[in-house]
């Protein structure tokens, strides 16, 4: 029987990349995010190889998350596998500039969004006994960097908070993993950017960013191995790159 995995941000960059490989890799998906017409075109693509359910919802909206995973049909109660990627950088400026809205963005999503939609499929997969945990956290979550200020901290706190999840969940046999990309090619930098198209752009020229497919990867690989093997983290940088702030650029 095909596992089940739950995946957040699935509209684009490294969410849509890994729905779509782990759909033709052996998973039936249920995909997240807000835009429609991306969830939409997702099923529609999606179905030739797997079946696949999407939930529209603002990860910042509590009662939006918790009511789009009650409405999961029967078939898609059992949850194997969740990965929590939604998440962005909403702006770079130096602390004493930054925008309140940007701050709130981050901590809303990336942090508090997270806790949001892990808790009721952590319950799932406690009944379960069985389940499987992975966090996309960010080279920013190992590792500061100038005028990243708010966004790395949200990322530390997705580092923090997979290794506690880890231990508070060992004990009921869940595996939890994170994944810590460098940099790598999607919207991200567009909405960092607020759509600057030029800027955006800037920041993966003169070297080989990762690709979303790459994470994509990497996740297939960890969600496939076996039962007594947890990857609990691993962080992933395009060769050029060394550090946040190391990028041997031509
Ligand atoms: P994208 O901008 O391409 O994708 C972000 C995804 O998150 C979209 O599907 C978006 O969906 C979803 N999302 C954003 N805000 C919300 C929200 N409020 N509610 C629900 N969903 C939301 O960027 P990436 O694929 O690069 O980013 C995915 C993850 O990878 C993020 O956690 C990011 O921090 C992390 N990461 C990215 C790196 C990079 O260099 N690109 C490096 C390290 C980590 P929608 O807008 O439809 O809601
Ligand atoms: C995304 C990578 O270096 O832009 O988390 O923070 S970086």
């Amino acid at each position: 029987m095909k596992k089940t995995a739950f995946i957040t941000g699935a509209t684009s960059g490294i969410g849509r990349a890994t729905a779509l490989l782990l759909g033709k890799n052996g998973f039936r998906i249920i995909a997240t995010g807000r835009r429609q017409e991306r969830l939409d075109e997702l099923k529609k693509e999606l179905s030739k190889e797997t079946e696949i359910h999407t939930l529209n919802f603002d990860v910042r909206d509590q009662k939006a998350v918790l009511n789009a995973i009650e409405s999961l049909p029967e078939k898609w109660a059992t949850i194997d596998l969740l990965i929590n990627n939604a998440g962005n950088a909403h702006g770079l400026a130096s602390i004493e500039n930054g925008n309140m809205e940007d701050w709130e963005a981050m901590i809303d999503i990336n942090v508090k969004g997270l806790l949001y939609v892990s808790q009721p499929i952590i319950q799932k997969m406690i009944g379960q006994k069985a389940g499987h945990i992975i966090n996309i956290g960010s080279v920013a979550g190992k590792e500061a960097y100038p005028n990243g200020n708010v966004y790395c901290a949200s990322k530390h706190a997705v580092d923090a908070l997979n290794s506690s999840m880890r231990m508070d969940l060992n004990k009921y046999g869940i595996k939890v993993s994170q994944v810590a990309p460098g940099l790598v090619e999607t919207e991200f930098s567009l909405v960092r950017f607020k759509g600057d198209e030029d800027r955006s752009k800037t920041v993966y020229e003169g070297y080989d960013a990762l690709k979303a497919e790459d994470i994509a990867d990497l996740i297939l690989f960890m969600a496939t191995r076996p039962a007594h093997v947890n990857l609990a983290d691993v962080l992933i940088f395009p060769t050029a790159q060394a550090a946040s702030t190391m990028v041997n650029k031509s």
